[in-house]
């Protein structure tokens, strides 16, 4: 009997709940490059290359592992443009008795796995996807004993379960948080670690053509392209920051350095999220790196919330949420996002410095992400729909179960708070304390009025001024508004004016249409 198992491009991994519920001798693992999933947005070049290359590899490695691999390449003249156009060829091709698929990462995708038993006419078993920690269920079983789904006592929950960082029941160092030590400012150091660099071989060199040849227009560039594209590199990786990195990760998690792109930061999650890495292994090794006095507890502790806390609770928040979830707008934000998110062509240091990163390496980290491109889209009332295409086009660790709870919920407060207790928004003075960006921009990050004032300082007034009515009865803004409230009307009146200038000057040089 054959059984067909189709492995999606974020599911690279050997031991994947569909292969375990086949046999290689009886089975037929089908993979695609198909341009459909290319295109639902222009993703970055390196992704597109990285998932292409590491697809490639995924499947050798597959074959060496004893399993025959149909691989539906994305200039084979004969391929249909999408997931359910392939597997119906498949189906021509092999006659399988039934079709295993470990479930989709996305509501578009798994509607295209839910329709293929009565389209295709015989049996589709969609496997649970094991390399989370919580399944489906226990998140909703969690969320629904609860009025606020506050994070922390989920990640708490995590810890449980997986004994991580316990001892006897209770959390190791007798808290379960320590980020209260974990926001540092960092200075340029020559000794920083730097990721590995992989050069590209001949299977990758093949993409970058493929990819520059028909994705010229997407954003990005591959000349400089050296991330993993194999298991055993991604591993290298691994190895490499827990070797260099992982003892100050948690000092410096929140700092933000010019041309240091990577700080003490893991880079893994493009391994992780595809299939490369399995996030469980990665948090156990972290931990006996502390058990064995080789990083600190800040930053072991921290490492592991930031997997099985964020990570997991984020998905739990997408699938909870339903299809619909991309559409909340709390805020009623409507501006297009600058044409400059595209080019990093902006003389605000802190963007140019983000965006500029971001197109070169289609990386930046947590709080680039968060606290200077997510807090300016907020702060100008940028439409969350297209702030969170803009994510999910640039990024590499991009997919939209983890993408979408981040940017539209966390960042951009579209949910009104569901997982956000305050919106993430802050004048530059947070910029200048967590970074040196500040020292060389063209604007003084001290003025709030003026030519010369940083834009976030009478932005962030603005908005909340204009979201009063929405915001106040928070008791996490309670302070900001109070401070408000003690500046006479005319400095007020100032602020709004200030910050009505530069909307208007930013509608008119560098508005988007998507
Ligand atoms: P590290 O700083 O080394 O952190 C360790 C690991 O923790 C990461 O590899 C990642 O797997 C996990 N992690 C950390 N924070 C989060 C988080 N908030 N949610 C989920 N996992 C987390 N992460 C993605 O994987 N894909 C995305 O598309 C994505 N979009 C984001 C959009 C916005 C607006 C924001 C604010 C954050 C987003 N994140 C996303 C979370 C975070 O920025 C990245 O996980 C992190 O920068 C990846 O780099 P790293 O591997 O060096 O992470
Ligand atoms: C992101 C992506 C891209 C660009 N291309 C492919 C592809 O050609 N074939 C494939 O199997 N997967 C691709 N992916 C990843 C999928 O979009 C991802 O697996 C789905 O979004 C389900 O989460
Ligand atoms: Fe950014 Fe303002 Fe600092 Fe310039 S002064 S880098 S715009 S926060």
């Amino acid at each position: 009997m054959t059984t067909l198992v189709p492995v999606l491009g974020d599911q690279l991994s050997l031991d994947l709940s569909s292969l375990r519920a086949a046999v290689p001798g009886d089975a037929v693992v089908l993979m695609m490059e198909v341009a459909e999933e290319t295109t639902y947005v222009r993703h970055h070049k390196i992704k597109l290359a990285y998932i292409f290359s590491a697809m490639r590899h995924h499947a050798l490695a597959l074959e060496t592992a004893g399993w025959r691999v149909d691989y539906v390449r994305l200039d084979d003249p004969e391929n249909s443009g999408n997931f359910t156009g392939e597997v119906a060829r498949a189906i021509q091709r092999h006659d399988p008795e039934r079709i295993v698929v470990t479930e989709a990462g996305e509501w578009r995708v798994a509607a295209m796995l839910d329709s293929w038993e009565t389209l295709f006419g015989r049996p589709v078993e969609i496997c649970p996807d094991t390399r989370f920690v919580c399944s489906h269920g226990e998140f909703d079983a969690w969320a629904s004993e609860r009025r606020e789904l506050t994070m922390e006592f989920f990640y708490r929950d995590m810890r449980r379960k997986t004994g991580l960082l316990m001892d006897n029941g209770k959390p190791v160092g007798e808290r379960w948080n320590f980020d209260k030590d974990n926001r540092k400012p960092a200075q340029a150091d020559l000794l920083m670690p730097r990721p590995l660099r992989f050069t590209p071989d001949q299977v990758t060199r093949d993409v970058i053509a493929l990819v520059n040849d028909r994705f010229g227009d997407h954003p990005g560039d591959l000349e400089a392209f050296d991330y993993a594209v194999t298991a055993a590199d991604a591993e290298r990786q691994a190895v490499s920051f827990f070797a260099s990195a992982l003892p100050q990760f948690g000092d410096y998690e929140d700092a933000m350095l010019t041309g240091e792109r990577f700080l003490w930061h893991s880079i893994l999650s493009p391994y992780i999220n595809s299939g490369l890495l399995d996030p469980l292994d990665l948090c156990r090794r972290a931990e006996a790196a502390y058990r064995s006095g080789a990083a600190p507890l800040n930053s072991v502790e921290g490492y592991i919330r930031q997997i099985i806390g964020w990570r997991e609770y984020m998905r739990g928040i997408y699938w909870r949420e339903g299809p619909g979830y991309v559409d909340r707008n709390f805020l009623e934000h409507g501006r297009a996002l600058p044409n400059w998110y595209w080019t990093g062509d902006t003389d605000m240091h802190c963007l140019s410095e983000t965006i500029g990163q971001t197109l070169a390496t289609a990386h930046a980290h947590h709080i680039q992400r968060l606290m200077v491109t997510g807090n300016f889209a907020l702060l100008i009332g940028a439409d969350p729909k297209q702030v969170h295409l803009w994510y999910l086009e640039v990024y590499l660790d991009a997919y939209e179960w983890v993408e979408l709870p981040n940017t539209l919920g966390m960042s951009q407060f579209g949910d009104g708070g569901l997982l956000g207790s305050k919106p993430y928004v802050s004048s530059g003075a947070y910029i200048n304390r967590m970074s040196d960006y500040c020292g060389t921009c063209r604007y003084n990050v001290k003025e709030r009025i003026g030519d010369d004032a940083c834009p976030f300082n009478a932005l962030y007034w603005d908005f909340l001024a204009r979201h009063r009515h929405k915001l106040e009865g928070n008791r996490r803004l309670a302070m900001p508004y109070r401070t408000w409230d003690r500046q006479s009307e005319a400095d007020q009146q100032a602020t709004l004016d200030q910050a009505a200038a530069f909307l208007r000057r930013l509608d008119i040089d560098g508005g988007a249409s998507y």
